[in-house]
């Protein structure tokens, strides 16, 4: 039977990658075509993303891929490009990181108060949404000349196949969607005089976006036509399209720069108790909501990595696995840690604040994070499962975090639940999985889910019966 294939570009806030896919009726096969740094760069104006330099890693990533059936793109959320009059890009694309947005959320929830933000979209409070952030840059210059947004998957298939759209789960993330209808809220936009003629039409997964233009045929060597197809064009979006899961009863923990920690529902939880838990009610594939938690993730590690000079990760969580459980714990959903820099120090700052144990060694501040992370994954899933009232007999671990077993363990000990880990790659799976099903190789989500049950290597960890230790762990967080 035809094989087809497919090329994922997913480009996380650390790396990006072109992945091929290669689809039959029964077989799922996924190869790296090309991977390159994603390195912001710190300007007199702020923290920015090297959109250029990303584009050039997705055309090279694209030559190395060869001739394909489709190229669909996924990205982290919320961060976009201005398009001046002309359509060319207005400045570099500030990142979610920067402080622009630091002292923004008191401004909006005057006019219009969090409860109600919250019940009319359903995102949780996070500083970096695009709301704030277009009202953080409300009187700059370079809004007052753009005359369209698109998000950073959206603007670099713009400059592909030079049509315009607005991925409908990316768009989710904007908090200007309204997840019950799936479309813009246009009343919250209108009272903080965000403009929605900004954004180009909402597409859906699946949809198609153009084809590869005349000189992106010539840099990457492909014969055309080559059409480029609208995907769950959030990272997390993918990923969670792509969690082997069999039945509903799962929650899933999307790992890498974030964990991304919930459930999977048909309709989103708006609750005022939802709210104040930080739960997010994001658009996925199909008509499913991703109610999760945003949790600092291996960011934290990353950012200790890089100040202790890159030593080697292997023998770093080596000695970590050495260090006894639980000695200290940080509040790994608090986003004090979400700003780059000192990120030892701040780690240690938090230990002595909460009468702990401070962790010394590389080892131990690697051991306090990954226990620190288990614990707000536990903590995530146990949240969820109360407040949507949806109970699970199984955790499912997809992303870069599926390759440190410690913590996959920690987290299943954490959970009190098997934890299920892989794909490593789940985002890239999950791009290459939509664009299949739009050509027709693959049926619904959980045709898809079947597929990759049935193809990719799998690890299951048990729970070793010690969550009343984590139970503890918990409350010396909570009962400060
Ligand atoms: C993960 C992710 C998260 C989003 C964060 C910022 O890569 O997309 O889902 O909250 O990045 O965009």
């Amino acid at each position: 039977a035809a094989v087809k294939s497919y090329a994922a570009v997913d480009l996380g806030a650390s790396s990006g990658r072109v992945m091929v896919g290669r689809v039959g009726p029964d077989s799922l096969e996924l190869t790296e075509a090309h991977r390159f740094p994603n390195r912001p760069v710190r300007t007199p104006e702020g923290l920015r993303w090297d959109i250029l330099g990303l584009y050039g890693g997705v055309l090279e990533g694209l030559r190395a891929a060869g001739q394909v059936d489709s190229v669909g793109i996924d990205s982290w959320a919320v961060d976009y490009g201005l398009l001046d009059a002309d359509g060319a890009l207005l400045g570099n694309p500030v990142h979610y990181r920067d402080a622009r947005t630091e002292s923004v959320a008191e401004k909006v929830w005057a006019t219009v108060p969090a409860e109600e933000l919250y019940a009319a979209t359903g995102l949780q409070y996070a500083p970096f949404n695009t709301l704030y952030q277009l009202v953080a840059a409300r009187s700059s210059a370079q809004l007052a000349h753009a005359e369209r947004l698109l998000l950073i998957p959206d603007l670099l298939t713009y400059w592909l196949t030079g049509e315009q759209g607005t991925e409908l789960t990316n768009a989710s993330t904007t908090q200007l969607i309204d997840p019950r209808t799936r479309e813009w809220s246009r009343d919250v936009a209108s009272r903080l005089g965000i403009d929605l003629g900004l954004f180009a039409p909402l597409r859906r997964p699946g949809d198609p976006a153009g084809v590869l233009r005349p000189d992106v045929l010539e840099e990457t060597g492909l014969r055309g036509p080559v059409p480029v197809t609208a995907v769950g064009s959030h990272d997390t979006a993918s990923a969670v399209a792509a969690v082997p899961a069999g039945d509903e009863r799962f929650a899933y923990i999307c790992t890498g720069t974030w964990s991304l920690a919930g459930l999977e529902l048909d309709a989103p939880v708006l609750t005022e108790e939802s709210r104040a838990a930080n739960f997010t009610n994001e658009l996925g594939l199909d008509g499913t909501v991703r109610y999760l938690r945003n949790i600092m993730g291996l960011w934290l590690l990353q950012e200790c990595v890089r100040a202790w000079g890159d030593p080697d990760l292997g023998a770093l969580l080596l000695d970590a696995a050495k260090v006894p459980t639980l000695r200290s714990v940080v509040d790994a959903g608090d986003a004090a840690f979400l700003a780059p820099g000192r990120m030892p120090d701040r780690i240690a700052e938090a230990c002595r604040a909460s009468g702990q144990p401070v962790p010394e060694s590389p080892a131990e501040v690697t051991r306090c994070i990954l226990d620190s992370l288990a614990l707000a994954h536990r903590r995530a899933v146990e949240d969820a499962q109360r407040l949507a009232d949806h109970p699970v007999d199984v955790v499912y671990v997809v992303g870069g975090g599926t390759r440190n077993a410690l913590l996959c363990q920690l987290t299943a000990d954490a959970c009190g639940l098997p934890v299920v880990a892989g794909p490593t790659e789940a985002a890239a799976l999950g791009n290459v999985l939509v664009q299949a099903r739009a050509h027709g190789l693959v049926g619904d989500l959980a045709g898809m889910r079947r597929l990759l049950t049935r193809t990719q290597p799998l690890t299951r960890y048990e729970p070793r019966g010690d969550a009343e230790r984590w139970r503890e762990a918990q409350d010396r967080l909570t009962l400060r």
